[in-house]
Formats: C-alpha cells, structure tokens, sequence
C-alpha cells in the first residue's frame, strides 16, 4: 500500500539514485540544487573541498526565508496552512502561508529599522510557539544569524550562549506554558542580560499574560512593534556560504560548542531529505516534537518542511497535561499523518500505560519516525503496532546538529526495515565503519563511523574555535584527513545496513569484550519490569571496566534484591554472559539533557564515586544527581 504510493516508489529506485549520487556527486548536487532551490544567481562551483573545510555552490546567491515562503506565494499553497498551533492550555491557531510570509515580513521591517542585518547574531529564547518559526525565517530574510536557545536552558546558559556569539538582539516572551504552570521567560532572561552587554535590544513576545519589567530604551513589545511595520518586505539576496544560524551544541568538554551552519547547502540538506525521507506530500499534517531549539526543529519543523510547502503541526508544552494522551488527542483532533519522535519519549508513553493510546483511533497517521538515539527493539515494536497498528512504517533517522539534516535512513516505501536499524546512507553520504587504525572493519565488527566525504549541509566550523572544530571532526586518521568523524560506534551487516551502537564513549570494554551501552539497555527494555534503564561502565581491576545498570521500574513494580538478580540473569541470558551486570541499582530518575539524551558521563561520575563534573547546564532535572547518589 505505502509502497506504491511513494515519493521514491520502490528500493530499485533508492539504488539507482544513491548509486548516481555517489558515482557523480557533483552532477547530482548540481541537479538537485537547480531543481530545489530557488536562486537569485546561479552558482559556478558545486563544492570547494578543502578538508576540513567545504563550500558549496559558491558564487550563487539566495534567500533561505524566500525559498521557505515566497515561493509558495501566488501558488495553490498559499491559502493552506503553514503552522496549526496547538498551545498547552488548549489555544489553537492556524496560519496559512500567506499569513506566515506577512508576519516574517513584518518583522523582517523590524530588524531592519532596528539596525539588525547581514551578519549580525540574534538570540532567540521563545516557547514553542509560532512566533519562534517567524523570528528565524525574519533572520534569514535579512542574513542575521540565529541563534536559539531552548526555552528550557537556564539564564547561566542563555547568558553564556550570548556572549559567546556577542548578539546584538534578544527575542524571548513574557512566558509559555508547561504543565499547567507558567515558565517565566523574560525574568530569566533579564538575570541573562544583566551580564550581556552585546545586547542593544530585546522583543519580547506576549505569550502567557504574566507580568514581566519592561526596561525602558532597551525592551519593546513584539506586537507592538510588528502592527506599524509593512506586511510586504523586499528581501536581500546572500552567498549560498553566508551564515545561517549558529546552534550549540555539547561536547565532551565543559563548554558547548557553537555548531555553524550556513545558507544553500544547509538548505537543500534539510529539503531534500525532508522531502524523500518523509514522503511529503501536499494533504499531510506533519507532527515533529522536538523542540524547535534544537537542531531536529531546525531542519525538520522549518527550513526542511516549510521550503517544501509543508503543514507543520507545532505543540507548546508537555507530553502528559493535562493527561498521558495528549499526544493522541492532538492526532485525532488535527488529523495528523506523520509523527517524528524521540526513543525516551516512546518510552515514557509505554510506562505511562497502553490505556491512554488505546482510547483513541489514530487513523490518520501514515509514517513515524525516531531520532536521537538507538531505538531498542521493544520500544520499536510497542511504536509500531499500538501508534502505527501495524500500518505506518517507522523511519529511524540518524544524524546529528552537525551533519544538519538526516544521514542515515530507511525511506518510506522503499527501503525494507529492520526494527533498531537507521539502516542505509542517504544520497550523497558514504559512511564508512573502522577501526583506530582507519582500516574498514568486518561485517558484524563494531568500530568508528566516519562520513568519508563532504555534504552539502555539514557544519563549517565551529564559532570563532575553527581549531577546536578541524580537532574535533577530523584529522583523526592521517592518511585521511577529509573523514568526519562522527564520534559514534557502529556495525554493518551483510545487508549492508547501519547499526548505530551510541557514542563511542559509550562503548564499554568488558574483559576486552565491547558492550554497547545501549545493547545492555535494550536487553533490559525486555524484561517486564523495566521503564528505562541506563548502563555505565566502572573502573574495575580484573575487568577493565564493571558494567552497572541503572534501572528504572514501571509503575507497580517493586524494587528488590531478588529482582535485580532477575535482570542480572536476564541481560546475560539475553547478550551473554560477558555482558551480566555487576550491579543494579534501582533508581527513580537518569540524568537526562533536555532533549531526553541520558547523560552517561554523569553516571560514570556516580557509580565511580567521584564528584559529578563538568558542564550540567544541559541537563533537565539537576536533583537527580543528589538522588542517584543517595541510592534513591
Ligand atoms: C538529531 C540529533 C546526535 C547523536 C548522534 C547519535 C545519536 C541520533 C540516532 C542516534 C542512533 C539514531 N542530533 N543519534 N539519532 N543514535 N540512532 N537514529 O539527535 O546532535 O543532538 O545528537 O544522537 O549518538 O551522534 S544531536
């Protein structure tokens, strides 16, 4: 059924564009960029491949927003909604196209009378709300570089992020909602901008209602400024390398990284992708929940989706308010058709119980999709037949802030799928599986996954560390420079498909058998009395490394040491007895950044009874560290 109806129709037709897009890569990202991209100058070059840096489609000139609104405008899209907006209080708002292309003109104007232009850096702080799709595309309309920091981060972080990319403007709001409650954005902010002195001017957008300080010569009223600006605005056109947004990013460091990406091929990343992995097509309601201060709401709730005309469905607040079915109400209520998620979540809904799913139809979805991390079997399976009924394909899309849009992934309809496999290369991507010498591994062999060649919407550097960034990703291996390094372990097996393993800091190495984190966890996922679990590695004499899972109980499930026995005896009858846990420790809540990733380094720090160290300021809940340590 899916299969027939299809963008790309059948496998046959994957390996025959894969095969050009490898074979030609410079005929194929030509092709694709005349045909997806609108451009106000052809370029001359398709790449400039210098490693580690790369340029594409240099001496073109564009605009990213015209290519996400304007194009559309004069069309059959621009009557259909661009946004539907769902708020958590239950406000609901739809902007069609032509709508959504006013108000980014509008505050295009804004900017523009602001003085805030080509180059210039504007933060962003805002919930999930549709003024924060217009505040990046009115960015990228006049070639100011965004960047947004999730409305979760702390004023530290928000402070840090400022000054560190010295933004001259600040777009936040009053407030947004969660659970029921009132997250107070402009009072953090204002502790922020009290250590900010790059910042000239802040918008700040009425959201919630709360009462917030207005400070006087420095912040101004969204609303107020966008009812006396043009609904029409003239934009500028910019080379296809201009900085787009910068995004940041953690790293194995204190300091996070300021991810760089700029303009066409970022773009055409995001849209290609987009179009082939999700299989848009013109009557689909398209539901991502990532936040959009992440890279996943980056590429794939707007430049990715809104440059293909999509209708994107944005939800401001929590997964389980005012009940553990708002998700599946909002499919329901909004006929929505695709829904792109994150693993931690699909747990959290199994744990939450199959009742609140099974009391809604869902039949308006068509395809799913996963990303962030390893999907483990159970979760795929649960995802599959109680959201998809066993009719939606699930795509499992790897990738990551700095590869920009998706690299590695099934396409719906084409691709047959292996549950807990990203499975195969994108067009244009060549991922290799190594060892620390550069040497391809054997099928089956765990090792290091490189890209061995530029694409289109890789980051260019890292912001004002270009050394940290050559360091980083590249220049591991000598006789290849050019290979990025992705920082994850994987496998291929004789299909050839990709088993993403995690970060390779992940990789355990017990009595010299490697042990992927998340194997141990998926092994878990198994046994009826396991949520979510987490496995960390020890320093042990005899071992290398001990292997202590962390555990996280369903509801109803008692703790006990005859339980943990039990799903000691589980994971070892599961992956073998190399991989039997030491220990199991019970515990209520993982230390988690705030787009769900377990923060293992932390648990590395606890179960090695060190103090915890490092960055955690993108961690969501900081009491759990206190809690793991106590033993709760
Ligand atoms: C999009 C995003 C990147 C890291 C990456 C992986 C892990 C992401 C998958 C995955 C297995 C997947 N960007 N990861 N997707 N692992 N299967 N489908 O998450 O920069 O925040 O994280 O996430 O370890 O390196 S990110």
């Amino acid at each position: 059924m899916f299969q027939r109806a299809s963008n790309l129709g059948s496998f046959a037709a994957y390996e025959r564009l894969y095969t050009e897009s490898v074979r030609e890569p410079e005929v194929f990202w030509k092709r694709m960029a005349e045909e997806h991209l609108i451009w106000r100058r052809p370029f001359r070059n398709v790449i400039k491949w210098k490693a580690p840096h790369a340029q594409w489609f240099t001496g073109g000139i564009l605009n990213v927003a015209e290519n996400c609104l304007d194009r559309h405008i004069g069309t059959v899209r621009e009557n259909q909604a661009a946004i539907i907006f769902e708020g958590e209080p239950g406000d609901v708002r739809t902007l069609t196209y032509l709508q959504l292309h006013s108000d980014v003109c509008r505050v295009a104007h804004v900017l523009d009378n602001l003085g805030v232009g080509k180059g210039d850096r504007v933060a962003i702080y805002l919930p999930m709300i549709p003024e924060a799709v217009v505040a990046m595309l009115a960015c990228a309309r006049v070639g100011a570089i965004h960047t947004v920091v999730f409305g979760g981060f702390s004023s530290d972080s928000l402070k840090d992020r400022i000054n560190d990319c010295q933004a001259k403007l600040l777009i936040t709001a009053d407030g947004g909602w969660r659970r029921g409650r009132v997250v107070e954005l402009k009072s953090a902010a204002d502790k922020a901008l009290a250590h900010t002195p790059s910042v000239q001017t802040v918008l700040v957008v009425k959201r919630a209602g709360n009462n917030v300080g207005m400070h006087a010569g420095r912040d101004v009223w969204w609303h107020e400024m966008l009812a006396g600006a043009p609904a029409i605005h003239r934009a500028k056109a910019f080379d296809s390398e201009h900085p787009l947004f910068i995004l940041y990013t953690s790293g194995s460091t204190g300091k996070p990284k300021g991810v760089l990406h700029t303009s066409a091929g970022y773009l055409l990343g995001a849209k290609l992708s987009s179009h082939y992995v999700f299989d848009l097509r013109a009557t689909d309601r398209y539901f991502c929940s990532a936040d959009i201060g992440w890279i996943t709401g980056h590429s794939y709730v707007v430049y990715g989706l809104m440059s293909n005309g999509a209708t994107i469905f944005l939800y401001e607040g929590a997964p389980n308010h005012p009940e553990p079915d708002r998700f599946w109400q909002m499919v329901d209520r909004h006929a929505l058709t695709i829904l792109y998620t994150a693993p931690t979540a699909i747990r959290a809904f199994m744990r939450w119980g199959d009742e609140h799913v099974l009391r809604h139809k869902l039949t308006s979805l068509r395809l799913l999709g996963s990303v962030g991390e390893p999907i483990n079997p159970e979760a795929w399976q649960w995802y599959y037949k109680l959201i998809g009924k066993n009719r939606c394909p699930i795509v499992d899309t790897w990738w990551q802030t700095e590869t920009g849009s998706i690299l590695i992934t099934p396409l719906p309809g084409a691709t047959p799928l292996k549950p807990g496999s990203a499975t195969l290369p994108f067009f244009g991507i060549v991922p290799r599986v190594v060892d620390d010498q550069g040497r391809e591994v054997a099928e089956g062999q765990d090792g290091k996954l490189v890209i061995t060649r530029p694409w289109p919407s890789m980051l260019r550097t890292l912001w004002d560390d270009d050394e940290r960034y050559a360091r980083t990703y590249f220049g591991e291996y000598p006789r290849h420079p050019e290979w990025y390094l992705t920082g994850d372990g994987a496998r291929r097996d004789k299909d050839g498909y990709f088993w993403i393993i995690g970060r390779i800091d992940d990789v355990l190495n017990i009595s010299g058998h490697r042990i992927g984190t998340a194997e141990v966890e998926s092994a878990l996922g198994t046994h009826p009395a396991v949520a979510e679990s987490a496995a960390v590695g020890k320093p042990d004499d005899l071992k290398g490394q001990a292997l202590i899972v962390f555990v996280i109980l369903k509801e109803g499930q008692t703790s006990s040491p005859e339980l943990a026995e039990q799903l000691r005896a589980h994971v070892a009858r599961e992956i073998g007895a190399l991989a039997r846990p030491d220990q199991v420790r019970f515990a209520s809540g993982l230390p988690k950044t705030r787009s769900g990733k377990i923060m293992r380094r932390i648990l590395k720090d606890i179960v090695a009874g060190k103090t915890v160290q490092g960055d955690v300021t993108t961690m969501e809940d900081v009491s759990v560290i206190a809690a793991l340590q106590a033993g709760a």
